[in-house]
């Protein structure tokens, strides 16, 4: 194996024997190959779609499939062997795409042992120069996602088929020998294309959910049985409330489900207590303290101990061997009964005191609620009590240096406020930073696709100060861990953002050579320690 997709990829270079995540080899093999297979889908569905034959269910397969391989989502070797099988299904009904087809698109394994040759063929290190694997492996995690996020806007009803196409597009792309500047045109494209999915799934969340608004959220534990919902997928938390309803069993967020809190459709439900726990590393700790089953919707699943794994179902792309899996449904609603029959024998959470201090939580300051007091925060901004945004948007992750971003968030001066967005918040969403003439200094839009709303606000804010996006009073200092941020980062450069800092550690897949382009016409750079970045970030400090 070879990966060296997410923050923690092995000694800054990759995993090569089983994953820091805990994937081991074999299943990381099966995700080449299910990439692989994708790539095949999509040079023939594409030549199809020309064709007016082509196949729409392919598009969304896909978006699946890559989510399905994105870092602590799936570790079931039996779930992928079943995607194989399902994308050699759908490439096999499409027509061929011309007389000398890729082998992606005709290469069938005779069995288990063929999928592990094959993976030792298709793998990252195929690919032999330094900077197209770079870019390649780039455009591939961005795509991660794209597939991800309109996996989610899909299941509530909205698609966009030209995002469907531009994955299939830059799938097949890998598949040439391209020049570098059309490869990296290509991982810039990929940016916009995130723009829009990411403005997709916030018009299907609000257009479904309603609009969030600004919310303190409970995280102190009821007396009941509960079930924890964790990950990112609303839709199952709706149906899973629905399905509660009256059954004495309470419902709680934990990690990227806390914004679901600011949403006017789940506050009506007096059964979704609070918020339990922080964000993903600390998983271990939090769902052995909690008692009741754990519903994982997306990631970040981190191997269960077998303490708890039979208490824990997962949705969708989500699997791990021995943890119950939740099919999908013909009508698109799952069926929890299993679950909420298990929490009616389980004993209430524990309380987590101690490690997490029982304060409320702030959420829901995306644009709509940031945007209906956009004249409070201007006028904040002319009056010198706000000197500063600090965008502190983006993943968690496990290593202790994480702890870089909780002494950054405490050591800004009182006159900035942060905005963020993604698990990253749980570094400094439970200290009291207090606020600013009523507006909190730690604005939280939401989950990391809600990084889009961070987006709207700094382009509210540059047309009311009638300046570009890089000359408003904004520093980003980026965290990332895994393939969403990736794309969250090219959408944020294809919206011209410049001067992003990246953390913790700068990805390994990113070659000098491709890191050079990044530099040189971009300005992203590495953070450091905290009193260099915010001399840097906050001038005249
Ligand atoms: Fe290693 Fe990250 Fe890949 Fe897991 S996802 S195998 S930790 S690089
Ligand atoms: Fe977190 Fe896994 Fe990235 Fe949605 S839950 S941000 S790491």
């Amino acid at each position: 194996m070879y990966c060296y997709q997410c923050e923690e990829a092995a000694r800054g270079c990759g995993c090569t024997t089983v994953g820091v995540c805990g994937k081991d080899a074999e299943t990381a093999g099966l995700q080449d190959v299910l990439i692989y297979l994708t790539r095949g889908i999509a040079v023939r569905n594409l030549v199809a779609m020309e064709h007016g034959v082509g196949n729409k269910e392919a598009g969304t397969f896909i978006a699946e499939a890559l989510f399905a391989t994105l870092t602590n989502v799936n570790f079931d070797r039996v779930r992928f062997r079943d995607y194989i099988a399902r994308a050699i299904a759908i490439r096999d009904a499409l027509p061929p795409a011309g007389e000398d087809e890729p082998d992606a698109c005709t290469w069938t394994p005779a069995n288990d042992a063929g999928i592990a040759a094959k993976a030792d063929e298709v793998g990252v290190l195929a690919t032999a120069d330094e900077d197209v694997r770079s870019l390649r492996e780039l455009l591939v995690y961005a795509l991660k996602g794209v597939g991800a996020y309109y996996y989610h806007a899909a299941a509530l009803g909205y698609e966009d088929d030209e995002v469907t196409a531009f994955i299939q597009r830059a799938l097949a792309s890998t598949l040439r020998d391209l020049t570098v500047d059309e490869m990296v045109g290509i991982v810039l494209e990929c940016g916009g294309v995130g723009v829009q999915v990411l403005a997709l799934l916030d018009t299907a969340n609000t257009a479904t959910f309603g609009t969030p608004a600004i919310t303190a959220v409970r995280t102190a534990p009821g007396t009941r049985p509960g079930i924890l919902v964790t990950g990112h997928d609303l839709k199952d938390l709706k149906d899973l409330l629905d399905q509660t309803e009256g059954t004495g069993v309470d419902v709680y967020t934990h990690g990227e489900m806390l914004p679901a809190h600011a949403y006017p459709m789940f506050t009506e439900y007096e059964h979704l207590i609070g918020n339990y726990g922080g964000s993903w590393p600390f998983q271990k700790e939090e769902f052995e303290a909690f008692n009741g089953p754990v519903l994982v919707t997306t990631n970040c699943l981190i191997p269960p101990k077998a303490s708890y794994r039979d208490r824990i179902y997962t949705t969708g792309p989500v699997g791990f061997a021995g943890c119950t899996h939740i099919p999908d449904a013909a009508d698109g609603t799952r069926d929890f009964s299993a679950v909420i029959e298990h929490a009616r024998h389980c004993r209430p959470p524990k309380n987590l005191h101690g490690r997490v201090r029982p304060r409320d939580l702030i959420t829901g300051c995306a644009h709509g609620a940031v945007l209906s007091i956009a004249d409070t925060v201007v006028d904040a901004v002319k009056a010198g009590a706000i000197r500063r945004f600090i965008v502190m948007a983006g993943c968690d992750g496990r290593q202790s240096e994480r702890s870089y971003y909780t002494e950054f968030a405490k050591a800004l001066p009182r006159d900035t406020v942060i905005l963020t967005a993604g698990c990253a918040k749980f570094r400094y969403n439970s200290l009291d930073l207090g606020d600013i003439g009523g507006i909190p200094r730690v604005l939280d839009a939401g989950q990391c696709n809600d990084c889009y709303s961070l987006v709207v606000i700094a382009q509210a804010l540059a047309k009311a100060f009638d300046v570009g996006i890089n000359d408003l009073p904004i520093s980003y200092n980026i965290a990332w861990y895994e393939q969403k941020a990736v794309l969250v980062l090219l959408a944020l450069l294809n919206l011209g953002v410049k001067n992003i800092t990246l953390g913790p550690r700068l990805p390994a897949f990113v070659s000098p050579g491709v890191l050079k382009v990044l530099v040189e016409n971009f300005g992203i750079r590495a953070n450091t320690t905290v009193a260099e970045d915010l001399a840097l970030m906050v001038p005249e400090h």
